[in-house]
């Protein structure tokens, strides 16, 4: 049961395309002008205008990985990016679009996979790149204080001599910012094990949309005064200000760190499986991801990782990838050993086969198959991605109906849909449907919405389990949330932000 591949992160893929539709939110809203910068240059030093407005004039290369989504399906057509680098310079901007009705985007690491971060139209881009300073860390309490353009994998990289982690990992980590996942309210691959974001962030600095600076940067686990205004904007997507500084609780490092990978001869196993290995592993279980035959398959074709021998997993529907993180390696090894034993002689056996790590090395390979997934269908083509949760039982079933529906409206075939995938995050009980065509085209997404959507709502699933709605599911909102809910947001949102200015056109209707 032994392998070994080490695999390289590598860089995020951004390419140019065009907008087509430009929402209500935007009407009103002004563009960016040569006086506005002239304003902005007089706090703000010439690094931190890009701008194809400007006298010194930008090369229009240099806006287009800003105006550009990771998955190169949203393309705004910004004019102007800002990088401040303090919350005050964040402040005057902000103050500054909010009284001539320029529209901003907030932009973190540029990962978001439903097209929050990119504009609709021109509005400006405010990049957060540029505060990237940790602020404070309390070794006693793990309490991290840290500028939201800090970005994910860099506070890993200074906890760890501190022995402790973030809680929150996903495989963006060397680009999102704390700022963005604050925003989105990322899940990730640990989520079963550290919670969600509202959980561990303790307080927030924000930038309110008329400019106001909302100081909520507490340290205090415990802080009951009233109403808990940074929830608000954790998952906000940028519609109610800017994010400039993150107060997290980090949590210890685990002493020890096992991961293996599973092959199941069928889909039915998957459910069993996890109710055993939270059984027998219960407090130093971390992760429990799934991924579908198809998908493992592509990430392998693509370079992601080999874990598992080829032979020995013919006939594997689909494949699970287990971590446990405890404190105490020979109880930990002992635990995973004894559930794996018991899986293997089972009478009718839950797995086919498995690999487990036995090094650092192979620890992180085995990683970077399930953390390679999202790049692996990138490379196979255009990926429409819906990102759900539904009942645990019903993730195959979701993949089977798309797959037929696609079928049967005759577009399951080279030139249109090449594949029709499945992984995610079983302990959350989020899967990541995605379904990859050779373009995106308005016949396929006809085909997929509002089918999926209906599908979702229902098995009274959500449509955005932890990606949020940004500008993809603005239209879907109402197959998760009801009328009065959307009332209520719409008016949050008009509180805060009268004039629209942020993030227009996204999250809300
Ligand atoms: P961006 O993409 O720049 O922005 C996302 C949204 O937040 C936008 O609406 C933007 O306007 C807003 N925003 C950004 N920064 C701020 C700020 N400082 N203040 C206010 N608003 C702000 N997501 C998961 O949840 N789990 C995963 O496991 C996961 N894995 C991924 C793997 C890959 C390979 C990729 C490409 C993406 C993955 N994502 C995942 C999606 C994405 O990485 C997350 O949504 C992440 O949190 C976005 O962070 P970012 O800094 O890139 O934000
Ligand atoms: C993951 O879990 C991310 O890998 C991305 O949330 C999911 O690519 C996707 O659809
Ligand atoms: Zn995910």
């Amino acid at each position: 049961m032994l392998f070994s591949r080490q695999l390289a992160r590598r860089p995020l893929i951004r390419a140019p395309r065009r907008w087509t539709h430009s929402p209500a939110a935007l009407a009103g809203l002004k563009s960016v002008t040569e006086d506005d910068l002239v304003h902005f240059a007089h706090f703000l030093p010439p690094t931190s205008i890009v701008s194809t407005l400007s006298p010194s004039a930008a090369p229009s290369s240099e806006l287009e990985s800003f105006n550009n989504d990771w998955m190169n399906k949203y393309h705004g057509r910004s004019t102007t990016v800002l990088k401040p680098r303090t919350t005050e310079e964040v402040s005057k901007i902000v103050k500054w679009c909010n009284e001539r009705r320029i529209g901003i985007v907030p932009q973190g690491g540029n990962t978001g996979l439903v097209g929050g971060s990119v504009p609709i139209r021109d509005e400006l881009i405010l990049s957060l790149s540029n505060m990237s300073k940790i602020r404070s860390f309390d070794d006693v309490s793990g309490i991290l204080v840290a500028d939201a353009g800090c970005v994910l994998q860099s506070l890993t990289d200074y906890l760890a001599p501190h022995n402790h982690i973030v809680p929150l990992d996903l495989g963006a980590k060397g680009s999102c910012q704390i700022g963005g996942n604050v925003s989105t309210n990322a899940g990730g691959l640990r989520l079963l094990r550290y919670g969600s974001l509202h959980g561990s962030v303790l307080g927030l600095e924000v930038v309110l949309p008329d400019g106001t600076i909302l100081d909520q940067l507490t340290t205090l686990r415990k802080d009951n005064t009233g109403y808990d205004l940074k929830q608000l904007f954790i998952g906000a997507e940028g519609t109610l200000g800017i994010v400039t500084g993150v107060s997290i609780l980090a949590a210890p490092a685990p002493q020890a760190s096992n991961n293996v990978m599973l092959a199941l001869p069928k889909f039915e196993n998957v459910l069993p499986l996890y109710k055993e290995t939270k059984r027998q592993l219960s407090e130093i279980l971390s992760a429990f991801e799934f991924m579908d035959r198809t998908v493992y398959d592509l990430a392998v074709k693509h370079g992601q990782g080999r874990a598992l021998n080829p032979e020995d997993v013919e006939g594997a529907e689909c494949f699970v990838l287990v971590e446990t993180s405890g404190g105490k390696r020979e109880h930990d090894e002992q635990k995973l050993n004894s559930l794996l034993e018991s899986l293997m002689e089972a009478d009718v056996p839950l797995i086919n086969t498995g690999v487990i790590a036995t090094s650092p090395a192979q620890f992180s390979s085995l990683w970077a198959i399930r953390e390679g997934l999202t790049e692996a269908v990138s490379k196979e083509g255009k990926a429409y991605k819906y990102d759900i949760s539904v009942p645990l039982y019903k993730f195959q079933e979701v993949v089977d109906k798309t797959k037929n529906h696609l079928q049967e409206k005759g577009l399951l075939h080279e030139d249109a849909v090449k594949y029709v995938v499945g992984y995610g995050h079983v302990g959350d009980g989020n899967l990541h449907l995605n379904v990859v065509a050779a373009a995106y085209t308005p016949e396929i997404e006809a085909a997929l919405e509002p089918f999926v959507y209906e599908l979702v709502a229902s098995y009274k699933g959500s449509i955005s389990a932890e990606h949020g709605i940004g500008a993809m599911k603005t239209h879907a909102l109402k197959y998760s949330k009801n009328e009065t809910s959307i009332e209520w947001m719409k008016k949050i949102k008009a509180l805060f932000d009268p004039n629209g200015i942020m993030n227009p056109g996204k999250v809300l209707p």
